[in-house]
């Protein structure tokens, strides 16, 4: 039985020819009815090997070699945001349409803004935590950006993940109390792996606070979102699925030429926190 990274070198192994964002590719049951063809692939002499330099690493030593491998990256305008979204969160079964986060929802991709009842980009790293606002870097990060529901959006603000609390108006399977937010199961995971790249991503090194995960609710403006615990739960109970893995290819392909590691290798997750 092959692996998921061996399944994920042979896709990356097929290049971005194959894997370009086109209506053929991906739009209705044909981006489904493709993709096992796809994983089946046979895998390249030579991946390519994005994560060369990690072998043998853990912990610290392999959250700094991550750092560095994934802050080679193209940095988006808030504006493109829109345009990307429209790609990486698209919904399967119908290309008109995206697929919000939290909700599940799909909706078309022209009701962006707007209406309470239209969506538009949740920054599951919730801005305010660590300030970078809208600017482009973590603002414009669309490995963490998200479709959402208006009014959604507004109901989660900048409440740290946790489980629990009362179902949220308009989001089926997600509960809030006053200092976190819970979203359906169906997203737990891909939620934790965003928090987490998140953390990895940005280490202060650059014009941005140092973004790091803790173990608790209610923090407010300082540059860290809780709760450890629950996301490190979170990303065992829901592993990534094929549209998690797609959303992270057609990023790199793409738009801004970094991935997502714990998408790729989500073992990493325990290593590193
Ligand atoms: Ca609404
Ligand atoms: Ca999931
Ligand atoms: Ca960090």
């Amino acid at each position: 039985m092959r692996t998921r990274s061996t399944l994920l070198r042979a896709v990356a192994g097929l290049g971005v020819g194959a894997l370009a964002v086109t209506p053929a590719v991906v739009a209705g049951p044909s981006y489904a009815a493709s993709h096992p063809a796809v994983a089946h692939a046979d895998p390249p002499a030579d991946p390519g090997d994005y994560y060369a330099g990690t072998d043998g690493l853990s912990g610290a030593a392999l959250k700094a070699k991550l750092h560095e491998i994934i802050s080679k990256q193209t940095v988006l305008s808030y504006d493109g945001v829109w345009d990307a979204l429209k790609d990486t969160d698209q919904d399967p079964a119908n290309s008109s349409n995206v697929i919000e986060i939290y909700s599940g929802r799909s909706t078309p991709k022209t009701n962006n803004g707007g209406d309470p009842d239209n969506w538009n980009r949740e920054h599951v790293w919730a801005k305010s935590h660590g300030g970078f606002d809208t600017v482009p870097g973590p603002g414009t990060d669309v490995h963490h950006l998200r479709p959402e529901d208006v009014s959604v959006n507004a109901d989660r603000g900048n409440l740290d993940f946790d489980n629990g609390g009362s179902a949220v108006d308009q989001c089926a399977d997600c509960f809030s109390d006053a200092d976190s937010w819970e979203p359906r199961d169906a997203v737990k995971g891909d939620v934790a792996r965003m928090i987490f790249y998140m953390a990895v991503r940005y280490e202060g090194d650059d014009a941005f606070a140092n973004l790091e995960v803790n173990d608790r609710v209610g923090n407010g403006t300082a540059p860290n979102i809780g709760t450890l615990s629950t996301l490190k739960a979170w990303s065992q109970q829901d592993p990534p699925d094929a549209f998690e893995q797609r959303r992270n290819e057609v990023i790199f392909t793409t738009w801004q030429h970094n991935r997502n590691p714990f998408v790729d290798h989500p073992e990493w997750v325990a290593s590193i926190f």
